[in-house]
């Protein structure tokens, strides 16, 4: 049917994790659509004239479709596809084995395909005007890369070389821009502006923040609402997007005590995550709250480079807490 791409593309990838772990979010859950694969909206970003559209299909057997299947499981770019959509990409992978060292990606060249990690490991190389490269990051299985040069039409960005023999799965250009792109940008726009004003985020570099938004999920509660109840257990972690959160804690005898709310751009929730221990606090809605959560794999994932900061902080809360019970 299709433009079978030769066998000697260099796909490239970024990879995330969104995780179908528990989560402690309210009613009309922030992952309703997972599993269901209903149909995103149309606003197109994509060039997608669907009518003209030759789909790409590389015949692949039940095994291959089966790997694929779990390479792209946990990995957010994939969420919200809908069934025609889900089997178009799917169709449109080409599997691609390297060997340890091989280059996958160079820095400056022409973006082409879009890269999932089956199984194996990948470094990421980026010079920054004529330095040496150095390491940024790396990539095991699940992890995708390479969807920069293809969203903004760029220069690849960074260098990804495998360090060990590996499986990638490759997505053409045409196909990522048809059916993954549109739902990626729209997101990273979406929250853009609002994750380089979080005070916590300001030391990342902005391509930390676009794979914080691909991981995030908005949801709302209303004046009133418990976001977080003491002695739960924690599987998110809360960036208030708008209005505001009280924050009470109830000490042994059973004494409610309020502590300093919080307000757009702060962040809650990281504790019982950086932890492992029950929920400290019960928070609450002020009005209108709207959040922007992580689940617990992305926090730990995503937010690694600030676990210190937010640890630091949190040394803070002891002193917050018994200023509250004196007074
Ligand atoms: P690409 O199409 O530009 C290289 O090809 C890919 O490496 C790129 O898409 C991303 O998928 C991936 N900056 C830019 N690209 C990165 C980075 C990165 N990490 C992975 N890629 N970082 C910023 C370095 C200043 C690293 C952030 C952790």
């Amino acid at each position: 049917m299709a433009s079978t791409p030769t066998t000697d593309y260099f796909p490239d990838s970024e990879e995330e994790l969104y995780d179908d772990e528990p989560s402690d979010l309210p009613s009309i859950p922030i992952n309703y659509n997972r599993g269901r694969r209903t149909s995103v909206s149309a606003e197109s970003m994509a060039p997608s004239q669907d009518k003209d559209y030759v789909k790409v299909v590389i015949p692949k057997t039940q095994e291959q479709r089966k790997r694929i299947e779990n390479s792209i499981e946990n990995n957010f770019l994939f969420k919200n596809l809908d069934e025609e959509q889900y089997k178009d990409v799917i169709d449109a992978m080409v599997e691609k084995r390297v060997s340890n060292h091989e280059q996958i990606i160079r820095q400056g060249g022409i973006g082409d395909f879009f890269y999932v990690v089956e199984t194996g490991t990948f470094d990421v190389y980026v010079s920054k005007n004529g330095a040496p490269p150095e390491k940024v990051h790396s990539y095991g299985p699940g992890g995708s890369f390479g969807e920069l040069a293809l969203m903004y039409n760029a220069p690849r960005a960074a260098t990804v070389v495998a360090t060990s023999d590996s499986v990638l799965w490759a997505l053409d250009r045409v196909t990522f821009r048809r059916i993954l792109m549109e739902n990626t940008s729209r997101k990273r726009k979406m929250y853009e502006s609002f994750l380089e004003e979080v005070p916590i985020l300001v030391s990342l570099e902005p391509y930390e923040r676009h794979k914080i938004a691909d991981a995030l999920e908005s949801a709302v509660y209303e004046d009133g609402q418990l976001v977080i109840k003491q002695g739960d257990i924690g599987n998110n972690f809360f960036l208030i997007e708008s209005g505001e959160a009280s924050v009470m804690k109830i000490d042994e005898e059973g004494i409610e005590h309020e502590l300093p709310g919080l307000k757009k751009g702060d962040y809650f929730g990281e504790l019982a995550l950086l932890n492992n221990k029950p929920r400290a606090v019960n928070i609450k809605a002020k009005g209108r709250l709207k959040v922007a959560t992580l689940g617990k794999k992305a926090f730990v994932r995503l937010l690694g480079p600030v676990v210190d900061i937010l640890k630091r902080n949190s040394d803070n809360y002891e002193t917050i807490t018994r200023n509250a019970r004196q007074q």
